[in-house]
């Protein structure tokens, strides 16, 4: 038995106005009572640090470049490494990263259990467009304010456990989940803040939302055999509601733990590593069973070609 107690840290609520340091408390207090209750691993949501401002239009990069973390940890941010090395706690969180260089992306990284990083992922599928869109309910400008992650899907290998990162939309991709289940891992964590409506169709609303996030995760945890932590930004941020449904899910795909509101609530499970053998090497041994003489559409197109 390899087990791991995992604590899904789901955030309420942050507003535009609210610092970092105000948000960083509350990820503090998260985290003494996921260490109170025997936790070595807290997942928190993308965007951890601040309101999910990709639903504001901007144009002064000044502005833009104000929601970036230029450094990790940063003054904000090194209590919450100093409190996990207390408490011996490896953390996970999502944060708007600009780089020496320039570049900016959505960002999430892992600790070990004395606060070193130890992984870094930049998110992949980055929905919604790049221009304001007056069709649209409220606008989603990822693709605006983030350049797609040039890590690809990288797996960790932290206290004896192979771990791996997607953030928000990605879940939604099959090739996400196995490009990381090729790598043979145990427990993928992600964040995500979903609106809890379609700003492109009134007519889908909280419960599909929360559904096809469920599907997502479970299917892509069952597939590849693995844990997979989904944590939630949730409640209503300055008048946007996003959705809740933290869930924490074995290799069989089934939830063992799931939050009940929209805001600041942790979950927790006890986890066993060593649950992904069976899979690994039955229904989803890869190495007997992938027939990748027929998958080349995979990474050859993008688009549906006939
Ligand atoms: N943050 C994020 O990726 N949210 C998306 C919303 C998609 S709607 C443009 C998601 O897939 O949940």
């Amino acid at each position: 038995m390899r087990e791991r107690v995992i604590g899904a840290a789901q955030m309420g609520p942050i507003q535009k106005s609210d610092s970092r340091e105000v948000v960083v408390l509350r990820m503090l207090s998260l985290l003494d009572r996921a260490a109170a209750q025997g936790c070595d691993l807290v997942v928190y949501p993308e965007l951890a640090l601040t309101t999910f401002f990709p639903r504001w239009y901007m144009e002064d990069q000044a502005e833009i470049d104000g929601w970036f973390e230029r450094e990790m940890p940063n003054a904000a941010t090194q209590p919450l490494f100093d409190r996990a090395r207390a408490h011996g706690v490896a953390i996970s969180f999502g944060y708007a990263e600009l780089t020496p260089e320039g570049h900016h992306f959505n960002t999430s990284i892992l600790t070990d259990r004395q606060g070193h990083i130890v992984g870094k992922y930049r998110k992949v599928h980055l929905p919604g467009h790049v221009e304001y869109d007056a069709a649209r309910d409220f606008q989603h400008l990822e693709k605006r304010y983030f350049e797609p992650g040039d890590l690809g899907f990288e797996t960790f290998d932290n206290e004896g456990t192979l771990m791996g990162m997607c953030i928000c939309n990605d879940r939604r991709w099959p090739e996400t989940w196995r490009v990381m289940g090729l790598q043979g891992v145990e427990l993928v964590m992600l964040g995500y803040n979903t609106p809890s409506v379609n700003s492109q169709n009134r007519g889908e609303g909280l419960s599909e939302r929360l559904y096809h996030s469920e599907l997502s995760v479970t299917a892509g945890a069952y597939q590849n055999a693995t844990w997979a932590v989904a944590v939630a930004k949730a409640g209503v941020e300055d008048g946007f509601p996003l959705m809740g449904g933290t869930i924490i899910v074995d290799p069989d795909g089934f939830v063992v733990a799931r939050t009940t509101g929209e805001g600041d609530e942790l979950i927790t499970a006890r986890c066993d590593m060593d649950r992904c053998q069976f899979g690994k090497t039955t229904i989803f041994d890869f190495a007997r069973h992938r027939r990748v003489e027929h998958y080349g559409r995979i990474t050859s197109q993008t688009g549906v070609e006939r």
